[in-house]
């Protein structure tokens, strides 16, 4: 590991991610209001095994004890989200200061310990009482998300000096408007395009007020793949490039030059009456760094049935993780090195990294290989990329805590440290103790 540290720079900033609603728990507590996850969570058939989020890894409760762990580990970095509801119940007006006060806390407890936080403002919980009013669909979120981002910025700014706007927005659109599998649980293609729009809108606006209150840095999270044809016939070079258009272009091209792609004209055919004038100035405002998050490049075959025109494809000599993806750390190479050569030169944060595998307690240990194999993979390919000449300042491993994992719930486990759901009892499992392992030797090293 030692030659691994000293290909990083020095103020290269390593971390852990968890988002509000996989871990917080204490849905009910000091004022916060419903989110449209509680709703989805809670209507009977959207998630595996009836799992809610209403006790999740209780971390609203256990937040202290969190971070010390944190810290026990020699993690000096922390990527957590904000709850929209907790702060305004019904998505703008009344302010609740409960809510805020969590999270004036949890910032100054992280900074206490000597931990760096990174907020984003929305992972997905939007106030259920702004879906009443059509959520995302309603042009009028991206405005109260504004006022809840001012607010934010407003309460936390004096300490808090990295901000992430949204994080993918391609879930939020696509699994929650296109299929159906996340909250709100629409199935409507036809308002997708809206959607994203919306999301994008926001985005512009909070950035917008972040450089007239804030010094510090500001940036969205999108998550994207390298997209490779299965074949290097005809067909399969065409789904490559839509596919590519749907789960990529489709938010990059907007943020950094103000565009659509054209390709998604074609496979989401939309009106586009609601771009309103100068919409695409305001969402492709500089910004300050890019979150990626990466776990599986997409290799794709040609199948119009599809709404990217496109099936991912397995390769069958290929280790996958448990929830079927394909390991390829060359792929987060490859992914760098185009954002760079397309989009850039824009400093990039690896914002989530990680993998999810059937972990089981051995005399009270969790001996993970293969999650630490997966981390230690992409470490080695993003020093890789580093080495390529691309601009990356920061990683998180995707999770730092076992967690609520969406649609899935609880079955798929993304923690470096194991919960124990029943007691909430945490392990740092193997991958979690060889990652600070290799944080000691990078500060070590680097005399940092
Ligand atoms: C990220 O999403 C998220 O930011 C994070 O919250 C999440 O926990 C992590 O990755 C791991 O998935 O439920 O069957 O519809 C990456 C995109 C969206 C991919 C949810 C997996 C679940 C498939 N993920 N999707 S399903």
């Amino acid at each position: 590991m030692t030659s691994l540290v000293k290909r990083f720079p020095r103020h290269f900033a390593w971390g852990v991610a968890t988002a509000s609603y996989q871990i917080e728990g204490a849905v009910n507590e000091d004022g916060r209001g419903a989110s449209i996850w509680d709703v989805f969570s809670h209507t009977p058939g959207k998630i595996l095994h009836g799992d809610t989020g209403d006790i999740a890894c209780d971390h609203y409760h256990r937040m202290r004890e969190d971070v010390n762990l944190m810290s026990q580990l020699g993690i000096s970095n922390y990527r957590f989200s904000i709850s929209w509801p907790r702060i305004f119940p019904m998505g703008y007006g009344q302010k609740n200061s409960r809510g805020l006060d969590f999270y004036d806390q949890l910032t100054d407890q992280l900074l206490q310990e000597n931990i760096e936080p990174l907020v984003t403002l929305y992972h997905w919980d939007l106030p259920q009482a702004l879906q009443e009013k059509g959520g995302w669909i309603n042009r009028d979120t991206a405005f109260y998300f504004r006022d809840y981002a001012v607010t934010v910025f407003d309460k936390l700014g004096d300490r808090v000096h990295n901000w992430i706007t949204h994080n993918e927005p391609w879930v939020t659109t696509v699994a929650g408007h296109i299929q159906g599998r996340h909250a709100p649980g629409l199935k409507q293609p036809n308002v997708a395009r809206k959607v994203a729009h919306h999301l994008l809108l926001s985005h512009g606006l909070a950035v917008e007020s972040y450089r007239d209150m804030g010094k510090g840095r500001i940036g969205i999270t999108l998550n994207l793949h390298p997209v490779y044809p299965a074949s290097s016939r005809e067909e399969d070079l065409t789904a490559q490039q839509l596919h590519d258009a749907f789960h990529n272009t489709w938010f990059l091209d907007p943020v950094f030059t103000g565009t659509y792609p054209e390709e998604l004209d074609e496979i989401l055919p939309f009106d586009n009456d609601f771009i309103a004038e100068g919409d695409l100035n305001l969402i492709q405002q500089p910004l300050d760094f890019l979150g990626v998050n990466y776990y599986a490049p997409h290799r794709v075959r040609w199948n119009p049935d599809e709404i990217s025109h496109a099936s991912l494809v397995i390769l069958p000599e290929e280790p996958i993780t448990s929830m079927g993806w394909p390991v390829d750390a060359k792929g987060l190479t490859d992914l760098l090195i185009r954002i760079h050569y397309d989009y850039g030169p824009i400093p990039i944060i690896i914002t989530e990294n990680g993998a999810a595998y059937e972990d089981v307690v051995e005399d009270g240990q969790i001996h993970d290989a293969l999650r630490q194999h997966y981390l230690e993979m992409h470490w080695d390919a993003l020093a890789n990329s580093i080495e390529q000449g691309v601009p990356v300042h920061g990683y998180y491993v995707w999770s730092f805590l076992d967690n609520f994992e969406w649609a899935l719930g609880y079955s798929k486990r993304f923690g470096i440290v194991y919960v124990d759901y029943l007691t909430q009892q945490r392990i740092v499992k193997d991958s979690g103790l060889a990652y600070s392992r290799f944080l000691r030797e990078f500060y070590e090293y680097h005399h940092v």
